[in-house]
């Protein structure tokens, strides 16, 4: 077998009115995320990936340090994609959380506006490219983290991520050139899909895909 880039979950021209065009995400998901799928199909035999799921090459590849990272980069970027376009929708945003996950958000992280701060400040205080995380921890918890480049909170071992946001130029020049906090601002209010995050409470996403 080999990995595969899915279509998105929506139309690529259909988040435009809520501050994603159709070009950044045509760019994003036919060229950036493409090219990994590719560059990770073509470490499948050098590395000895056959047979494995998407999540075991993740995990191992972070477990594996420095020797690890040329797997890690595609493989990654690959998962954090596939979560990534999911956790968006035309009709996403807004204060409509549902409540399992609601309540959560209060209890482990301080309430829904201090969520999102702290959720915007790791996407800002990611130094270059990379990813901010809201991860439910082996006790259940939630909590916010970031990780540089392709890596995720798989590959870390802090937990499961059930939000993530693309913090990479690709994924906002277009839209609002160098203002980073301006595109985190905009993912939450205009762009998360609430329903499909609290749908990954106590589970994550499972990929399907395996080499
Ligand atoms: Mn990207």
């Amino acid at each position: 077998m080999a990995f595969s880039l899915p279509p998105l979950p929506y139309d690529a021209g259909a988040l435009a009115a809520r501050g994603m065009q159709q070009e950044t995400l045509e760019l994003h998901h036919g060229k950036h995320h493409q090219a990994y799928v590719t560059a990770l199909n073509g470490l499948i035999e050098s590395k000895g990936l056959q047979g494995k799921t998407l999540e075991q090459i993740v995990t191992e590849a972070g477990k594996a340090g420095a020797d690890g990272l040329p797997v890690l980069n595609q493989a990654g970027q690959h998962w954090n994609h596939l979560l990534f376009w999911q956790v968006m929708s035309p009709n996403g945003g807004g204060e409509k959380i549902p409540g399992a996950l609601a309540s959560k958000i209060d209890s482990d992280l301080g309430g829904l506006q201090k969520f999102k701060d702290d959720f915007k400040a790791a996407g800002v205080g990611q130094f270059g490219s990379g990813w901010a995380w809201l991860v439910q921890d082996s006790s259940g918890k939630l909590k916010i983290t970031k990780t540089p480049n392709g890596s995720n909170p798989l590959a870390t071992g802090e937990g499961t991520p059930i939000l993530g946001v693309d913090v990479w130029e690709h994924s906002y020049y277009l839209d609002f050139r160098n203002r980073r906090p301006d595109y985190l601002t905009n993912f939450l209010e205009k762009l998360v899909n609430w329903e499909f995050v609290a749908s990954l409470l106590d589970k994550g996403m499972t990929s399907g895909q395996s080499a």
